[in-house]
């Protein structure tokens, strides 16, 4: 429980008066900006109500109601925003001047400087530090916005929508002015201003209807050569929303603003999207393949909240994974449909354990549809979009794709220009999947309980095989893994399974088929093929048809058959990780398996001879050992420096037992690594996949490669290079670091990537290596990346960060009390490098509880102690 008071949602009540329009006026001097808003205001009922308006550090200076100029006591003022006891009952309009001061706003919220421009960040409650405004996501109107300043500090001049107007103010052309009109009413979070020195490179695209779109890249002067990849990001996602959704643009322009100062990846502004520079700037000289597809991934997702999320809002934030959670499926399944379904299905997955599941383990899990909160920002988190976007996959299966579209077009239809609930999504769906709730063949208020329920469901699977009449039987029960809830909650569970004949290997008996676990304990028959005499093997949760975690009485045996068998992806991949989490987990607890590592080592070499060829990205995809934190997640008592030592030696092993079969098909691969992308990254993948195995098992040569190939024209290239070398700390490593810092030094994005390695490599060198990189000329305490870089690459440095003295937490703690002074989103988000202290062993737990005893005795902000009093509770 928070000491601090929270908002709940059932307190909801709706907001007693509508805005249909707004006009803003910007006025940027050189000391501070002067805003004056003019909204027209109807009250929604007859009874009076008091207008309450929300302000963060405004200075107001003049308020009026129809012309008629307000003064004190008409309307009162607090730190927290202004109330004019006694509005008209019937429409008017509030005219409100007052002055805010971007230039020494370091949060990154509201109207702030970003490298000389102005810019700003409205979500979710950042609108308040611009105007007096109720500042919540269910007031909506259509906005006008004039901004005017210096012609030479400023000539560019941008907001939401369409450019209505544009002209120099005075005679001696010294200011200038635009105004911008956005026809489609929308939430104050949507809104956006920037104002700057900017170039822009610009495009176009025709929609399905003929209607001529302009599409416009604003960056800083010399990085428009790194924009053609958020350009073709950008079409591609408008033809797929269209092709998919029936979704065409709606307005006449789209602008993307890339920012280096920026708390989070990117903004969904109406027309006017901002973006953290480095999901935008990129080419694959300067991002790696990886990187390339998550600015894809991006740049659509912000792209397709124009329609989720921006068209049809949020009633408040309690539903916001109604835009967010879907708007996470849209992008997942825009990039699976580009590239390859199995393997992006797998990297969602993999991103799901290591971080939701992690979350939904420790102190701050959460439902994805939570009941209260302190501070929104700290809700913006992998349960709410990725757990979120699960819901959404389930809920496609369990309609069919065909029922899902139609569920999904009436939710478009029906809220279309208004704020929904998730609750309004859910129903849409199903009437529109099914006309009526009762013939939804499955338990609705069962599937809601995804939404209310914080935790990661568990479900355990025993197998018993009746020989006689070929029939496997099969049950299944389910518990839900969270502390939070104690009573007995049934979830709807959909498993899509398969099985294989033991003697006829490789193609399943049957296709995929659906089951739904939608009691605590329910059966399953499997009918195999008549004659059938050993029992087959069983393949569960294929394409991971649902976010849970599972405990099966399938054998060894069963899991090498499925690593070298299954024809699903992901079930391929997952027997894998299964096999090397049992390998680890028995090597942690000293007492190493050899005939297991064995067989598995085979079972590689077998997936070698088969998949090098063929598919060289899932090659290298099944033969990488789990996540760190799925690792950590093995263990009720975590060592932290035994996992990783481990996890290093097993490597190791794995590098020295298939060393030949890697020298040869890394010549193999080498011609095909310098085809652009998307092509050759299932190459350039699985070449840095044995550069780092070999690397690892001593080859000389190789590791001298690595270092020459710091400076290789491809990016992933390069960092694959730096990647082996990581854990070996020696002069190669530190003649490769210095290449590439060498080289990328004016680079600032491609720099922090430079920044995290120096901080995450291992080394004996001490805490002082962080304090330098933290005071390096090139670093920059305002620039949330080199911030996460650094700190966040110093939680990934295993031996320093978790040193049994404690001191790598204490060090951390500082750290963020400085960050929480500048900038406490960025502070808040961090601090959760301390979640999991109460799992580890004794003396990395003292350690870390002494660190947020003194994050909590220092004055730190409300949002970084809402996450500190979670985690020490
Ligand atoms: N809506 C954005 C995420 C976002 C949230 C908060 C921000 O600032 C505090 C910025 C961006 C998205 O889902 O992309
Ligand atoms: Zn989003």
């Amino acid at each position: 429980m928070s000491t601090q008071k929270s908002i709940k949602l059932s307190d909801y009540v709706e907001y007693p008066f509508l805005i249909p329009s707004i006009y803003l006026d910007f006025d940027i001097g050189t000391d501070y900006v002067v805003v004056q808003s003019s909204m027209i205001i109807k009250p929604k009922k007859k009874e009076s109500s008091k207008l309450v308006l929300k302000g963060n550090q405004i200075k107001l200076l003049s308020i009026s109601i129809n012309g008629k100029e307000l003064k004190l006591p008409e309307y009162s003022i607090s730190d927290k925003g202004l109330i004019i006891h006694s509005p008209p009952g019937s429409e008017f309009e509030l005219k409100i001047r007052s002055l805010i001061d971007p230039f020494r706003n370091t949060s990154l919220e509201g109207l702030y400087l970003s490298s000389g421009m102005l810019t700003t960040q409205c979500e979710a409650e950042g609108f308040r530090r611009i105007c007096f405004h109720p500042d919540r996501p269910d007031v909506l109107s259509r906005y006008t916005v004039r901004i005017e300043a210096d012609r030479t500090l400023y000539p560019i001049l941008l907001s939401n929508g369409n450019e209505k107007y544009s002209g120099n103010l005075n005679s001696n052309n010294l200011r200038h002015e635009f105004i911008w009109e956005d026809p489609f009413p929308k939430p104050c979070y949507l809104f956006a201003l920037v104002a700057g020195k900017l170039n822009s490179v610009s495009d176009t695209y025709i929609t399905n209807t003929g209607r001529l779109i302009d599409i416009r890249i604003y960056v800083e002067k010399g990085d428009e050569k790194y924009t053609k990849h958020a350009v073709n990001s950008l079409i591609k996602a408008m033809k797929w929303d269209e092709e998919n959704y029936g979704l065409e643009y709606d307005l006449d322009e789209y602008k993307i603003v890339a920012v280096r100062h920026f708390n989070m990846g990117a903004m969904e502004n109406k027309g006017l999207n901002i973006f953290n520079s480095k999901l935008v700037l990129a080419d694959s000289k300067t991002a790696t393949d990886d990187e390339l597809e998550r600015i894809e991934s991006v740049i659509a997702h912000e792209y397709f909240h124009n329609w989720t999320g921006n068209r049809i809002t949020c009633r408040d934030w309690f539903q916001l994974s109604l835009k967010e959670g879907l708007t996470v499926f849209r992008d997942q399944s825009f990039t699976s449909d580009l590239h390859s379904k199995g393997l992006k299905r797998i990297e969602d997955v993999s991103f799901l354990r290591n971080f939701q599941f992690a979350e939904d383990k420790g102190p701050t899990s959460h439902a994805v549809k939570p009941k209260e909160y302190v501070a929104i920002d700290n809700f913006y988190t992998t349960t709410i979009y990725e757990k979120g976007a699960e819901l959404i996959r389930m809920l496609e299966l369990l309609l069919g794709k065909e029922k899902f579209f139609r569920g999904i077009n009436l939710y478009i239809r029906t809220f279309d220009g208004s704020a929904a609930t998730t609750e309004d999504f859910i129903n849409s769906l199903i009437k529109g999947a099914y006309l009526e709730e009762k013939n939804c063949p499955f338990d609705l208020d069962k599937f809601l309980n995804w939404y209310y329920k914080s935790g990661t469901p568990k479900v355990y699977i025993n197998q018993s095989w009746d020989s006689k009449n070929s029939i496997l039987n099969v049950s299944f029960e389910q518990k839900i893994d969270s502390e939070k809830t104690s009573e007995n909650t049934e979830m709807v569970i959909p498993i899509l399974y398969s099985c294989y004949s033991r003697e006829k290997g490789a193609s399943p008996i049957a296709e995929d088929n659906l089951f739904i676990l939608d009691k605590n304990k329910k059966n399953l028959k499997i009918h195999t093929l008549p004659g059938e005499k050993e029992a087959p093997v069983l393949s569960l949760f294929r394409r991971f048809s649902s976010p849970v975690v599972w405990e099966s009485d399938l054998l060894i045996d069963d899991y090498l058959f499925l690593f070298l068998n299954d024809n699903d992806y992901f079930s391929r991949w997952d027997s894998g990780q299964y096999l090397m989490r049992e390998i680890l987990k028995t090597r942690l607890c000293n007492k190493a398996n050899y005939s297991l590592e064995d067989r598995f080592i085979n079972a590689i070499k077998q997936t070698i001879k088969s998949l090098e060829i063929n598919d060289p990205f899932f090659l290298a995809t099944l033969i990488a050992i789990p996540g760190f934190a799925e690792l950590e997640s093995l263990f009720t008592k975590v060592d932290p420096i035994r996992i990783y030592r481990e996890s290093i030696d097993f490597q190791v092993l794995i590098g020295n037992e298939i060393l030949q079969e890697l020298r040869i098909i890394s010549k193999n691969l080498l011609v095909n690594i310098d085809h652009q992308w998307p092509m050759g990254r299932g190459e350039r993948k699985l070449l840095g996949t044995i550069w780092f195995y070999l690397s690892l098992a001593g080859d000389i040569d190789v590791q001298k490669n690595c270092v020459e190939s710091i400076s290789h024209s491809s990016m992933t290239i390069s960092r694959a290079a730096l990647g082996a070398l990581k854990p070996l700390d020696n002069t190669l490593t530190e003649e490769a670091s210095n290449l590439f810092y060498n080289l990328w030094k004016e680079n600032p994005v491609v720099l922090d990537s430079w920044f995290a390695y120096e901080a995450s490599r291992p080394h004996k060198r001490g805490i002082n290596v962080i304090e330098k990189l933290l005071s390096h000329p090139k670093f920059d305490w305002k620039a949330p990346n080199a911030i996460r870089a650094v700190l966040g690459g110093f939680s990934k440095n295993i031996d320093l960060f978790h040193s049994l003295d404690g001191q790598g937490y204490l060090f951390m703690a500082d750290k963020l009390i400085e960050v929480d002074k500048i900038n406490p989103i960025t502070a808040s988000r961090m601090v959760k490098v301390f979640s999991k202290w109460k799992t580890y062993i004794n003396k990395n737990k003292e350690g870390m509880y002494e660190s947020l005893l003194k994050l909590n005795k220092a004055n730190i902000s409300s949002n970084t102690r809402e996450v500190v009093e979670l985690i020490l509770n």
